[in-house]
């Protein structure tokens, strides 16, 4: 699975130059293997009033007196978007200050210190090598919080909320910290190539103030401008699929500028890998007929990942099945 999640952010598997250390030698122009074709500008000038991605209350929504409109407001955000900002979600400010500056000077600690570094054909870098300690350890929290929106998707969509728990009871739970340097040609290049997420939900910790993260909407590239303490939430691919189509799972991409290095951090949830993947049973009927196919998740995963399929996505792909079952 995380090969295709890689393949699909267009890394490939093949060992790169440290860019952090790259950025250091403050070069004028990108290294070759660097640039990107056709990178898409932000069709927007700074004086247009652009649209946000919806807020969501996390206090109103599980305990407010208008938990009501809450709802409809997510179940919006979901269907329209994929992708709001929640507040009041019970991640401690402070809690996430400690996170903000521990990953920072991780960062700044010399390349030879941090030890780990990505291995060709291997995902995994930097990140093991920074241990918090249980105070300063926010995914038990966060982990909450995605469950306690996923039981909210669950009310919003009337599915059965005991469907919801089994698929992301298990479920995995994985963590990636983004470094993005100041980038001499920043409109040569990504920070990360645009990409829907395959997991299920994925929450979003900005580690500094440096925006970078655009959503795609209506053709245009929406630049997320994070809240004071608010953590961002998206629908993956996954999600998409047990909501049968209602929630959208949205390309995103992650821009640099030539100023400022800019940091996030991002858990990505999967539900359970020995559950069967598919529009929830509770949803589906004859007014409402399946659009994606039914299948072991892992299964589907492993499948998807060998047959690479050429720019599709993993929800093309579910749905591609879905008309190969039928014929
Ligand atoms: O850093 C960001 O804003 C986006 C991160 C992201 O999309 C990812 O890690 O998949």
């Amino acid at each position: 699975m995380e090969e295709a999640k890689l393949r699909k952010l267009g890394r490939g598997l093949l060992k790169a130059p440290n860019v952090q250390e790259l950025a250091k030698q403050q070069l004028a122009t990108i290294p070759p293997q660097y640039i990107q074709d056709n990178v898409e500008k932000t069709s927007y000038s700074s004086s247009m009033l652009l649209p946000q991605i919806p807020v969501i209350d996390m206090e109103q929504l599980l305990h407010g007196h208008d938990h009501d409109s809450e709802l409809q407001r997510l179940h919006f955000a979901c269907k329209e978007w994929g992708f709001f900002q929640v507040v009041n979600h019970g991640v401690s400010i402070s809690l996430m200050e400690k996170v903000k500056s521990e990953i920072q000077a991780f960062f700044d600690l010399p390349l030879e210190e941090k030890k780990f570094e990505q291995q060709e054909g291997r995902i995994e870098g930097f990140a093991h090598d920074l241990v918090f300690s249980e105070e300063q350890n926010t995914q038990p929290r966060i982990k909450n919080l995605a469950i306690s929106i996923l039981n909210q998707m669950a009310k919003a969509l009337k599915m059965d909320e005991k469907e919801m728990r089994d698929l992301y009871t298990d479920g995995m739970q994985l963590l990636r910290m983004n470094y993005y340097p100041p980038c001499p040609e920043p409109d040569r290049t990504y920070g990360l190539n645009p990409h829907s997420d395959s997991d299920a939900l994925i929450i979003l910790m900005h580690l500094n103030e440096t925006e970078g993260l655009q959503v795609r909407k209506d053709d245009t590239w929406v630049p997320v401008k994070p809240l004071p303490n608010a953590l961002t939430v998206n629908i993956g691919d996954m999600m998409e699929i047990v909501s049968n189509g209602v929630y959208k799972s949205i390309v995103h991409r992650a821009i640099v500028n030539s100023n400022e290095r800019r940091l996030s951090l991002a858990t990505f949830y999967t539900f359970n890998n020995d559950s069967d993947l598919g529009p929830a049973l509770s949803l589906i009927g004859p007014n409402n007929p399946p659009i994606f196919r039914r299948t072991n998740l892992a299964k589907s995963l492993e499948v998807f990942s060998k047959r690479k399929i050429n720019g599709k996505s993993f929800i093309d792909f579910m749905k591609m099945e879905a008309k190969d079952d039928e014929s």
